[in-house]
């Protein structure tokens, strides 16, 4: 039984394959034709693995020709994103996948800076989204939007420093964040149960919203309820990433070789890279949906809310387009002030009011 539960986690066909092409089963057909859109965020202190393991989950060199910085450069490094696209495709189905890497993120001294870009990075592509789907051609919209955020924790750390804190603070309520615990192999399993605990009792007491599996339908079958609970239970995933690839028992392994044996990336006994994936590629429409529904819906509410007028992008203004805008713009301090006025109103009202009760209780008139 716990054999046939094993087989989930693990490689369906050969190495190679990243699964995606099994998408089809839950999305509409129309998007299957024209390909899914797919944007990841990796977040994370530097030199903890996540241009590595970004390689290791979509089986593509998205870095070829990476340099690394020195000491002396990363102290004076702020935070850069780096926006990679490929297009993948398996047995037919095509997935647009965008990495976003933010190499430099705690690295300068004051770490807080290093969140400036992301959260611009984030909103900008809110943005853009907002300007076109208020445009004219609505029907071929590029969505950038950034659908997930991994967010790679110090394994040597023993939990959360403030900075994550802070970060995922900062972020939670305009992405869906998922918290990996980088180079597993550096820990032992009771060291990795100790920190997942830690971390969960973190983000709990700090109250920060990571994303969090849907429920299962009552009708879903129960392989997938099974799989659902596992994937549950294991975040914060703890993950390895490796490129190269190792022949163990004339088995061809992405892993890491140590004096006392080799750490396999795609193995559940050695770490939760597989889950991750699986979450991923199982999860990408939920994550989409809830990008669009409550994160893409947040910063709608909040321009709103703002009263700022919707920009559209450089050189597609028209004349009609800003007329409409400063009309708009105009009703909508026309509207503040009336509210404003009405406050006014209202709280004098009520003064009176009080006066004249205190007036009628003194003489003790009846109306
Ligand atoms: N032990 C261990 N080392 C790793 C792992 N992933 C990456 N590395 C190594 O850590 C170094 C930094 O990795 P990189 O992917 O560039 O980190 P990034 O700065 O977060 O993008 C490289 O030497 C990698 O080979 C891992 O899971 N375990
Ligand atoms: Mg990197």
């Amino acid at each position: 039984m716990a054999d046939s539960r094993q087989r989930q986690f693990t490689n369906p066909e050969q190495p190679g394959y990243v699964g995606f092409a099994n998408l089809p089963n839950q999305v509409h057909r129309k998007s299957v034709k024209r390909g899914f859109e797919f944007t990841l965020m990796v977040v994370g202190e530097s030199g903890l693995g996540k241009s590595t393991l970004v390689n290791s989950l979509f089986l593509t060199d998205l870095y070829p020709d990476r340099q690394i910085p020195s000491a002396l450069e990363k102290i004076k490094q702020t935070v850069r994103i780096d926006a990679s696209t490929v297009e993948i495709e398996e047995r037919g189905v095509k997935l647009r996948l965008t990495v976003v890497d933010t190499p430099g993120f705690g690295d300068s001294l004051n770490s807080a800076d290093c969140f400036i870009p992301i959260i611009q990075y984030i909103d900008d592509q809110f943005e853009r989204f907002l300007n076109d789907e208020s445009g004219l051609n609505r029907r071929h919209i590029t969505d950038n939007r950034v659908h997930c955020c991994f967010y790679f924790v110090n394994p040597s750390g023993h939990g959360l420093k403030p900075h994550d804190i802070a970060f995922m603070r900062a972020v939670h309520h305009k992405v869906n964040i998922v918290p990996v615990i980088a180079k597993a192999d550096t820990l032992t399993k009771q060291e990795v149960f100790n920190l997942k605990r830690k971390i969960l009792d973190q983000i709990d007491e700090c109250a920060i919203s990571i994303y969090s599996l849907p429920d299962c339908e009552s009708d879903e079958d129960e392989d997938f309820k099974e799989q659902s609970r596992q994937l549950r239970s294991a975040v914060p995933f703890a993950v390895i990433g490796a490129n190269t690839v190792i022949e163990v028992k004339s088995r061809k392994v992405r892993g890491r070789m140590y004096p006392w044996g080799v750490v396999e990336v795609e193995n559940p006994e050695h770490c939760d890279f597989i889950k991750l994936r699986t979450m991923l590629i199982t999860h990408m429409q939920d994550l989409q949906e809830v990008t669009q529904e409550i994160h893409y819906e947040n910063y709608r509410a909040q321009k709103i809310e703002k009263g700022e007028p919707v920009k559209k992008p450089r050189g597609t203004l028209t004349q009609t387009d800003s007329d409409r805008e400063k009309e708009l713009r105009d009703k909508d301090a026309e509207i503040q002030r009336m509210q404003q006025m009405l406050a006014k109103m209202q709280a004098e009202m009520s003064q009176q009011k009080a006066v004249q009760n205190g007036d009628s209780k003194a003489q003790d008139v009846t109306v």
